[in-house]
């Protein structure tokens, strides 16, 4: 009696720990179809035996055993992998591979030896492992897999991850635990993670990895830090990823030992020839440097009277002879500098077009100031042709409520991708900028600010692993939807169950302006709590500098909000192609999601609604408040679907987001009302507490500093 109550408590035990799941397999879980779904075990055919094909059969091998089971001896169905070089079976294929390009794959059903077959197939073996990951993909997410012909190559070339993780293991903008790089141990100790993380990223197709933060230190580039790094670099490769650095500019003082770091000096420029040849020995394939410079105190080129120009090329011809690239970031501004911030990367990089070296890219956040829940696609965007200009997004949250908000960043990343430049007439979208097309460009780039650390779910929240995964897919394919992407990443992280995918996908697709609604409706930006930027600080002033107030963004007064980047304001609009601008300086053409970014309008000026702009506000704030409630409810629903640790968590964190999105419509109403000067519209409740106590509030330990 007893020892059958014991075994039937160790069944329990058992079946709820094999069930119970904390986020760590992100999308590549391969739990079992259900039965009935139609696919069947299948062999894997001999793959030769390179350091890539490896993982790619071994990739194939764990997704198959999971999801329907490993295949019995003589399964009439196989699977041949590899490329024409290292299989016979394939070379006498006589495959169309040509349009799989470098990376990537096709993907074929075929009859081979009687029997009925896949191929997937690639012109090199990194692109084998990209088309493994999309055939198991395609099970996952219960797409047929008996008749497939399927070419997939990558629009963009370099599809990286920034980390802005500095030596001491802290991440700057962080909200996932510590750094995963466990950097006191290296190169020793490889931590099995690493591998994790590159198979993870492979499964996107990212392709290189910044491994440490743009406001670098110097030390990164010394002999035991390289050492390092090449550690790193030494688990990636069969990966296909590539190892990038984070420069500081002024590295040639600080471990170089000379007065100065000015790019035209010959020594500087010998110091970082040296570098890289040192570097390069360690770490063959290094993909290159990036590079903040002359920005929020960094040291640049324009310390010594040389420009952004003059700095690029001269790390460009250090790493160039290696084949390596520059990457030099136009996120530049100076409080020295009187113009409006959202002018001043467009400012100084436009007139040099043309002028960087082949190997140099310009990396340009998406908007013109700082990765707000919203902003108008960057001006610098189809503004230098002759240039080669990469996108950097966020992934990890910094102003959409770090790790604990549901914001599904798709939306935001496409939005973007799609804003039309027209810049080389209609059509010319931000996307076909940067995936090279619009002016003919090879080097083509698109980063992402990494939101993975030390957590056991990577990225400090289950729905953040989706911000990841968004990136990576966009990154491949800048004109997916971010809808499909969404309904691809609940299948194969949560459950393919149409019950849940339906739900969850229009949860997630609107959750970002949901954000949007209770921190910065209507084009407002830069509302967030001093430094750490956690929570509301409409009234942040004073201080260090102003571009780094709320103030300055949302010059609220008696007179009304916004900004006006019209002519008769900063003019911020003539950076745009014409017919852009006019159109956002135009109140009857401008989109009122973008109207307080681009005008300054008074607290009566009439919404489309028919509701004041004050009305407006305040409905949008409460609207947004309404989302978490409704999201919170939807997630309630999903119980039956979602092992109960992982709906543990989301409940929990939609509960946090419920109680901040409050306080953000609460501070921000109390805050704006003392100007508006106007009753909030009926049915509106009063704020709970005084301004006072909104502005009382102090969070020295908040993360991510
Ligand atoms: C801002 C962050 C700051 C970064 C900076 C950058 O607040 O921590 O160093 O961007 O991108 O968003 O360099």
């Amino acid at each position: 009696m007893r020892l059958s109550a014991i075994l039937v408590g160790l069944v329990l035990l058992v079946a709820s720990t094999a069930w119970a799941e904390d986020g760590h397999d992100l999308w590549l879980r391969y739990r079992p179809v259900e039965a009935g779904a139609g696919y069947v075990p299948t062999a894997i055919a001999p793959v030769a035996d390179t350091p890539t094909l490896r993982i790619a059969r071994a990739e194939l091998e764990r997704g198959l055993r999971g999801l329907v089971g490993a295949a019995p001896a003589g399964a009439d169905r196989v699977i041949l992998i590899g490329t024409p070089a290292s299989s016979p079976a394939i070379a006498g294929l006589d495959l169309p591979l040509k349009a799989a390009g470098e990376e990537g794959y096709l993907i074929r059903s075929a009859t081979f030896d009687g029997r009925s077959a896949t191929v997937i197939a690639a012109n090199r073996d990194i692109g084998v492992l990209y088309g493994v990951f999309r055939y198991l993909s395609l099970i996952q997410t219960r797409q047929p897999v008996d008749n497939l012909a399927i070419v997939s190559a990558p629009k963009i070339k370099l599809r990286m991850l920034n980390h802005w993780d500095n030596l001491d293991r802290t991440v700057e903008r962080g909200y996932a635990g510590q750094s995963i790089w466990d950097w006191w141990k290296l190169p020793d100790y490889a931590d099995p993670r690493y591998a994790d993380y590159a198979r993870a990223n492979a499964s996107l197709g990212i392709n290189g990895t910044v491994l440490n933060n743009v406001n670098a230190k110097a030390l990164s580039l010394t002999g035991p830090w390289i050492a390092k790094a090449g550690a790193l670099a030494t688990v990636f490769r069969p990966y296909g990823i590539r190892v990038y650095l984070s420069a500081r500019f002024s590295a040639p003082i600080e471990i170089g030992g000379l007065k100065t770091a000015d790019p035209r000096d010959p020594a500087v420029r010998a110091f970082w020839k040296a570098k890289a040849d040192e570097i390069y020995k360690v770490i063959p394939d290094f993909g290159g440097f990036l590079v903040k410079a002359n920005s929020e105190g960094q040291p640049g080129p324009q310390d010594y009277g040389a420009t952004h120009a003059d700095g690029a090329n001269m790390l460009a011809d250090a790493v160039g002879p290696h084949g390596g690239v520059v990457i030099w970031r136009a996120f530049v501004y100076s409080h020295e500098q009187p113009d409006d911030r959202a002018k001043q990367g467009y400012a100084e990089f436009k007139p040099f077009d043309g002028q960087f070296r082949d190997n140099v890219v310009i990396q340009v956040k998406n908007g013109a100031i700082d990765f707000q829940p919203r902003e108008p696609f960057h001006p610098l965007f189809g503004a230098m042709p002759k240039s080669n200009l990469g996108m950097e997004f966020q992934i990890t949250k910094e102003y959409l409520g770090f790790a604990t908000h549901l914001a599904y960043l798709g939306p935001l990343y496409e939005e973007t991708l799609r804003a039309d430049t027209q810049a080389r007439g209609k059509g010319s979208t931000v996307a076909r900028v940067i995936d090279g097309d619009l002016d003919g460009r090879k080097l083509t780039a698109m980063a992402g600010v990494a939101n993975i650390g030390t957590d056991r779910s990577w990225s400090g929240s289950h729905f953040d692993q989706a911000n990841w995964y968004v990136f990576g897919r966009l990154a491949w394919d800048p004109d997916a939807s971010s809808r499909d992407i969404a309904a691809d990443w609940a299948k194969m992280t949560f459950s393919p169950d149409p019950r849940f995918v339906g739900p969850v996908v229009d949860l997630m697709m609107g959750s970002r302006e949901t954000v949007v609604d209770y921190m910065t409706p209507l084009g407002l930006h830069h509302q967030m709590g001093r430094s750490h930027h956690y929570g509301p600080g409409p009234w942040v002033a004073g201080g260090e500098r102003a571009d780094w107030t709320s103030v300055y963004y949302a010059m609220a007064g008696p007179d009304g909000i916004g900004f006006d980047r019209t002519a008769r304001g900063s003019n911020a609009v003539a950076q745009y192609a014409p017919a852009v601008g006019a159109c956002f300086a135009d109140l009857r053409c401008v989109d009122e999601k973008d109207l307080l970014w681009f005008h300054h309008l008074p607290w009566d000026y009439r919404l489309k609604s028919g509701q004041t702009l004050w009305e407006g506000l305040v409905t949008r704030y409460s609207r947004g408040v309404a989302g978490v409630d409704a999201m919170g409810k939807t997630w309630g629903d999903m119980a039956p679907y979602v092992d109960a640790e992982r709906h543990a968590q989301v409940t929990a964190f939609l509960k946090i987001q419920r109680r901040e999105a409050q306080w953000w419509r609460d501070a921000s109403v109390s805050w704006f009302q003392t100007f508006s000067q106007r009753p909030l519209p009926a049915g509106e409740a009063l704020p709970p507490q005084s301004l006072d106590y909104y502005q009382g509030l102090s969070f020295p330990y908040a993360p991510g500093i």
